[in-house]
């Protein structure tokens, strides 16, 4: 994974200070860009301990359609709590209660979950349904019947329901690319363009969920998991991140793990205990704190 660790250099070098929405500062580089290609391994950072888990459970969440957190918070998925906390505390029904209080309701309460759990209409909403069409399942057909097309975008990005949405997406829209391959099966690549790029938290997420949905999109349409090609809008390290981000690039990358997907038999029917990630040798965790 040098090359994420490139961007973090990148950014640590040649950012600059830059104000942000939740004011807790950030180093930022606007577009930058990097490609990974699953057949040297499965793109997931070794230079610190990355939960995997929890990247697996949110794309099979937002291949489901889902936009509740209490699928992840019931999977111990606590990445998304913050945003529907934030907007709980601003509602009548708040009575002081702290953000594991508020967990713990969304877990123990179906009510509660369906008032207070859902994001609005987020990434699974738009995939599944913008205005709509749904956009997953329309790619995979296009890519079976005209693998060479050169519209097979999805767009989570839909300015008329953005005002309704926690947060508005990161990751905006992804293209596959279909390789002609004469030796063998087809290789299929896919495109992320992603406005905003938390580098030290966020993007080890980005990065194996989009390896992940090129894999099982590959293994839906029977062709090669090719490159994945990371391009970026506002890059950033937030200014409390600097130190961990400084750590990570002093340290060496280990060689990549592979992915396994048992019982394969469609994207819509694949089951987390499925999906297997084999050899994955890392460094020690680093934390840092989630700018909300
Ligand atoms: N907001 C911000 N500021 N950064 C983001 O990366 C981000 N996301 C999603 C929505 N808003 C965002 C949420 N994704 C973690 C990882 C990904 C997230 C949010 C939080 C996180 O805290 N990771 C820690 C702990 C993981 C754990 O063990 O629970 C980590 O060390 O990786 C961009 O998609």
């Amino acid at each position: 994974m040098k090359q994420y660790l490139d961007v973090l250099k990148n950014v640590l070098e040649n950012g600059i200070k830059k104000q942000d929405r939740t004011g807790t500062g950030t180093i930022s580089l606007f577009a930058t860009q990097a490609r990974y290609d699953l057949r040297e391994g499965f793109p997931l950072v070794t230079t610190k301990k990355v939960f995997y888990k929890g990247i697996f459970h949110e794309l099979l969440w937002f291949i489901a359609g889902d936009t509740n957190i209490k699928y992840l918070v019931d999977n111990k998925v606590n990445i998304w709590n913050e945003w529907p906390y934030e907007a709980f505390k601003k509602s009548a029904d708040f009575n002081n209660e702290s953000l594991a209080e508020f967990v713990e309701k969304i877990k123990t309460n179906i009510d509660f979950a369906n008032k207070y759990g859902n994001l609005g209409p987020v990434y699974g909403k738009q995939w599944r349904n913008f205005n709509g069409v749904d956009q997953l399942e329309w790619i995979i057909n296009e890519i079976k019947k005209n693998p060479f097309s050169r519209r097979l975008i999805v767009s989570a990005w839909n300015p008329t329901e953005i005002g309704q949405m926690a947060l508005p997406p990161c990751h905006t829209m992804f293209q596959f690319y279909v390789t002609e391959n004469k030796n063998g099966k087809n290789i299929l690549n896919i495109q992320l363009y992603q406005r905003s790029a938390d580098l030290f938290l966020g993007v080890p997420f980005n990065i194996a969920s989009y390896a992940l949905l090129l894999f099982l999109v590959a293994q839906e349409c029977d062709l090669i998991a090719g490159e994945f090609v990371h391009t970026t809008g506002d890059t950033h390290i937030y200014l409390n991140h600097v130190e961990q981000a400084k750590l990570q690039l002093s340290r060496t990358p280990h060689k990549l793990p592979k992915i396994a997907v048992k019982n394969f038999t469609s994207i819509f029917d694949v089951k987390f205990e499925d999906i297997e990630i084999i050899d994955y040798e890392f460094d020690a965790p680093i934390k840092g704190e989630v700018a909300v």
